[in-house]
């Protein structure tokens, strides 16, 4: 013992302790909180051995430094920041089931805020482990019980270390490359580099990559352009006739459903259904839904289902394009197609602040002309969850908005009570609905919260009813992504109907399904569910035909899902695939109808790898596309390019209101429309937190750099 603290007293003794500390960590993490898949026993030993080379070559740094009171801190430090990079991590995954990009990092810093409510709760009570070393420590620093030893380690001796660790470094890198060659050459998983080579090289390895995005926007070409070009023009699929123009100059309303799974819809949790309001909808006659629509979002989340959504374009294989790319990148997208091509004004209410997912910044980009986010509504007290607005008073406030735009208008809701951790005010909760007691806090809550948000949206449709307003729109209802996490899609197994214990990977894709549903009332009532396979890229196109705008022009990756032409096999960021028979995963071929690795014909095989192909080639040209902001080259007809100067979402209100008074007798809005009278109070909800003053603090911070003086 004596001789162990002696040897700590050394400075090769300290950094010996740190190195085999942040070891043991690191290892803690791999078993405990990641889920890194090691299959072999040649893994493990990889996986074991991996952290130690770097964090050997990070802390020998601290060598250089001879005086003690240099060497001591710049260890100290690097110790700090690594395991904050390992902490940041775990918390990250835990959410994500991924690593931490550069990318996301730096989009973390614009997003950080809507994130606070939720990082909190996905920490755990072990997590004490990551941080009780660095503690004890400074404290047995502090009580001198660790000394610092005076004596500098020579250069020669500090180069000797840094090279082992090197050496070190080399030997895991070629062992993972026997174990997996071109492990960085062609990286699709960060969970493999994680696996093989550790979170330090990881986080190096994507520095150095995004420093290479940088570049290629720099040296991109138009040549490029028209590759990506080629390959869209080539799968356009075109319009069923039936459906062209069935839509058309009708309103859009939007309702993005957050965290919304297609599991909900018709289901029942003790004899009761979780959102029967929806599931009038999805079976109404005035109803065209999808019941194998899948979502197709990375790690972008919401930002990705977005980006779809408005451009047809695919999020990006890391980090989320909005937080990284959006506020320099060219967009061709909804917004500003309609408004050109059919004169549609643009509008999304989100009650969330506006830097979340840099939206304040992207919006303009895609041409939307009024961003009703937080800062229009009031906030306070208990009338937001973590992630901002309770969805019943999103709705029932942003009519005194929606009511001053001109019609037809593109207008966009996104709703977000039903988000993780599903928090939900006693006051909120229906008495009369009784979830499910799974033991899992959050697929318990998750039903709840969706019940909530399912209320709300019947409270929307009375009023759109009531001011007839349904009549001329067309509602369009789509979930974003997941709301219940791989790593908790077990504990959701019996509510499904399923077994826990033979819970597969297959099982985790067909949970991606997450509803769409068109809305159209008064136009034959010819609705039905349509079993067509498709995905989020999908519904641009589908939504420009329904309004009898030609998609033709535009590059995107979807296709109309009402064509006879759309393609089925549904790309997922992550490189699997599922079409209508077999779902790809990890190169693992399973049969849709059993559940179970497929035996296939050599037809089928041959069909496979075309659709792999498919799905390699629309991704990678997706990523060309937005990577190297290729469409600044691309100007299709009659399309101007959007100008984000020409954006300002502040008083939007007034500036809805001032070209109502403009248009005089020719304005179109709901308000002018209704003899200049206020549609307000035909709104009516039973949301308890209306007339509640505001004695609490708020529960998320409002601060929208563009938005003043509402
Ligand atoms: C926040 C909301 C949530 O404004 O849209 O985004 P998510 O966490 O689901 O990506
Ligand atoms: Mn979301």
């Amino acid at each position: 013992m004596k001789k162990l603290s002696k040897f700590v007293d050394t400075r090769i003794g300290f950094f010996t302790l740190l190195v085999v500390l942040f070891w043991f960590k690191t290892l803690f993490a791999y078993f405990t909180d990641f889920n890194l898949g090691a299959s072999n026993i040649f893994q493990y030993i990889i996986l074991i051995f991996n952290p130690l080379a770097t964090t050997a070559l990070i802390y020998s740094i601290a060598f250089y430094f001879k005086r003690a009171r240099f060497f001591y801190p710049v260890i100290m430090g690097l110790a700090i920041a690594n395991t904050l990079l390992l902490y940041l991590n775990v918390i990250y995954y835990r959410e994500f089931t991924d690593f931490m990009t550069i990318a996301t990092m730096t989009g973390y810093s614009k997003v950080n805020q809507g994130l606070s409510g939720s990082s909190l709760a996905l920490t755990n009570l072990h997590d004490v482990f990551y941080w009780l070393d660095i503690v004890v420590i400074v404290v047995l620093m502090l009580l001198r019980v660790i000394r610092f030893d005076r004596r500098a380690i020579g250069t020669r001796l500090a180069f000797a270390f840094t090279s082992m660790s090197l050496v070190l470094f080399g030997v895991n890198l070629s062992l993972a490359e026997m174990d997996r060659p071109q492990l960085l050459g062609r990286t699709f998983d960060r969970n493999y580099i994680v696996k093989y080579l550790g979170i330090d090289t990881f986080t190096g390895y994507d520095l150095v990559k995004s420093q290479h995005i940088h570049e290629m926007r720099q040296s991109a070409t138009k040549s490029e352009l028209d590759k990506v070009k080629e390959f869209t023009d080539k799968h356009y699929a075109k319009p069923d006739p039936q459906m062209y123009g069935i839509a058309k100059g009708r309103n859009v309303i939007i309702i993005h459903l957050e965290s919304f799974q297609q599991f909900l819809v018709d289901k029942k949790v003790n004899d009761q259904e979780v959102t029967p309001f929806l599931n009038s909808l999805y079976h109404s006659k005035d109803t065209y839904a999808f019941d194998n629509f899948f979502h197709q979002v990375g790690q972008g989340k919401t930002s990705d289902a977005e980006n779809m959504l408005e451009t047809s374009t695919f999020g990006l294989p890391q980090g989320s394009l909005f937080a990284t790319l959006g506020s320099d990148n060219t967009f061709q997208a909804a917004p500003a197609i309609l408004n050109q091509r059919a004169g549609y004004t643009s509008a999304v209410f989100h009650g969330n602040v506006a830097s979340f997912w840099n939206r304040n910044n992207v919006y303009k980009n895609l041409g939307y002309q009024y961003f009703f986010d937080a800062s229009y509504y009031d906030t306070s007290g208990d009338k937001a969850t973590g992630y901002g607005l309770k969805d019943k008073l999103l709705f029932k406030d942003s009519v005194k908005y929606l009511q001053n735009l001109q019609q037809p208008f593109y207008a966009k809701f996104i709703t977000v009570t039903n988000h993780f951790p599903y928090d939900l005010d006693d006051e909120d909760k229906d008495p009369n609905f009784q979830t499910t007691n799974t033991g899992d806090s959050n697929v318990d809550n998750y039903f709840v919260t969706a019940h909530y948000l399912d209320q709300s949206l019947a409270e929307f449709f009375n009023y759109l009813k009531k001011t007839g307003v349904y009549d001329h729109s067309i509602i369009m209802i789509y979930g974003d992504h997941y709301g219940i996490s791989n790593s908790e899609n077990p504990s959701l197994a019996s509510v499904l109907g399923k077994n826990a214990d033979n819970w597969t990977d297959f099982d985790n894709t067909q949970l991606q399904r997450v509803p769409l549903m068109f809305v159209i009332p008064n136009s034959g009532g010819h609705g039905y569910i349509s079993h067509t396979y498709g995905g989020e890229v999908d519904v641009l196109p589908t939504l420009l035909h329904l309004l009898g705008v030609s998609s033709k022009r535009y590059i995107q990756f979807g296709t109309d899902l009402f064509s006879k032409e759309h393609s089925q096999t549904v790309a997922f960021r992550n490189r699997d695939f599922i079409t209508p028979r077999f779902t790809s995963i990890n190169g693992t071929i399973y049969n849709n109808r059993t559940g179970k690795e497929a035996k296939l014909t050599k037809k089928q095989r041959q069909q496979m790898q075309r659709a792999r192909d498919l799905v390699n080639q629309e991704l990678s040209l997706s990523d060309s596309l937005n990577e190297k902001n290729l469409l600044r080259f691309y100007h299709p007809k009659g399309f101007k390019a959007v100008n984000p100067a020409d954006y300002n979402y502040s008083n939007g209100l007034k500036r809805a209101q001032r070209i109502e008074k403009k248009k005089g007798n020719k304005s179109t809005s709901i308000f002018s429309q209704n003899h200049n009278r206020s549609t307000v109070n035909d709104y009516s909800t039973d949301a308890p937190e209306q007339n509640h003053s505001s004695t609490d603090s708020n529960r998320i911070k409002i601060t929208n750099p563009d938005a003043n003086n509402k």
